[in-house]
């Protein structure tokens, strides 16, 4: 009855998320509720971008966001959703968002002592053709609820969970709580996300490498270098292949699953990359070495960077453990070198 079992035991996340709290008897719970309204807001961004095409909410609101790019609706309604479902669960203080120029600070009788850095809609230019799109967060733990940015300008080590939900062909909620990856699949009819990958470990190795050819005039020697390994293997082993999305929750949910290497370099156009470090870089980062892979700068370790603007970008290498240590062997060379 095994069997049978998995499929009437059903293991939603919550269930989930109360069972990591029970290893933690001084809990009082806050981590939970947080979770929980991180879900919720989840759920709801997941049936507005599954109805976005059908409720015309596509297309643009008119607006920029401070990144400068065009805001379409479903990005501010994201945005909308997560402040407040974060700001109704009583458990932050501080809130960072892709789409706020500012830091959000929350005052009593509401604030707790969480501070949530997230991207409510990541790779929301992909939205008008079906792309997989996603949101991206991470959670710190905020000692002075008198908080200041400083707070949110923590080293992604600090991080006590991060995760995404990805908005595909099916929604996915992938979590760290900081013991290991989990994956949970949204079932509409129950409007629970269930556990369907218990325990995610990325492949030691990939044959497969992530990243924006489109921008290989640009790139540094050691990156230039790895591309060309990829594609012209020294060894004589068969080139690995190229897959490239543009959406940074599809192209890390593919390398998490499969294994192999993504890659947003820094280059003479973009000296610090593209990709923001607060939830862009550190949440991914905390996802991958959970998974028992690697999260490189270029320079250091992706989650001991100390970010000093919430806004920051960093180059990032990240993925299986053997295929970011090729590059990171390529680097130090390139550093003896100087
Ligand atoms: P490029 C999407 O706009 C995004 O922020 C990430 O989701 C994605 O990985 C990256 O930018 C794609 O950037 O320059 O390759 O189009």
């Amino acid at each position: 009855h095994a069997a049978d079992a998995h499929r009437t035991d059903l293991m939603t996340i919550t269930r989930f998320v109360l069972n990591e709290q029970s290893k933690h008897p001084d809990s009082k719970g806050d981590f939970s509720i947080l979770l929980n309204n991180i879900v919720l807001g989840c759920k709801f961004v997941c049936s507005a971008v599954n109805k976005a095409g059908l409720a015309k909410l596509i297309g643009l609101a008119g607006d920029t966001n401070v990144q400068g790019e065009e805001q379409k609706k479903l990005d501010v309604l994201s945005n909308e959703v997560f402040v407040k479902a974060l700001i109704s669960s009583g458990r932050t203080c501080i809130l960072v968002s892709e789409e706020d120029e500012e830091a959000t600070f929350v005052s009593p009788p509401l604030r707790g002592k969480y501070c949530v850095v997230f991207d409510p809609l990541d790779g929301s230019s992909n939205i008008d053709c079906g792309v997989s799109i996603g949101t991206i967060f991470g959670i710190y733990l905020v000692n002075d609820l008198e908080a200041t940015i400083d707070d949110a300008l923590q080293p992604g080590k600090n991080m006590l969970a991060a995760g995404y939900c990805m908005y595909g062909s099916s929604c996915m909620l992938v979590l760290s709580t900081g013991n290991g990856v989990n994956g949970f699949t949204l079932d509409p009819s129950l409007g629970e996300f269930i556990l369907t990958h218990p325990d995610i470990k990325i492949p030691k190795t990939g044959k497969i490498y992530s990243v924006n050819e489109g921008n290989a005039k640009n790139w540094d020697g050691p990156t230039a270098k790895y591309i060309e390994n990829c594609k012209f293997p020294k060894d004589g082993s068969s080139p690995k292949s190229l897959r490239y999305v543009g959406s940074m929750v599809a192209d890390v949910h593919r390398t998490l699953l499969y294994g192999g290497i993504f890659l947003y370099p820094a280059d003479r156009k973009s000296p610090n990359g593209k990709l923001r470090v607060l939830y862009e870089v550190f949440p991914m980062s905390f996802l991958i070495e959970q998974a028992g892979g690697q999260a490189f700068t270029g320079k250091i370790r992706a989650l001991d960077l100390v970010p000093k603007k919430i806004h920051e970008r960093s180059p990032i290498f990240l993925g299986s453990y053997e295929d970011v240590e090729e590059i990171k062997e390529l680097y130090a060379a390139a550093q003896n070198q100087n």
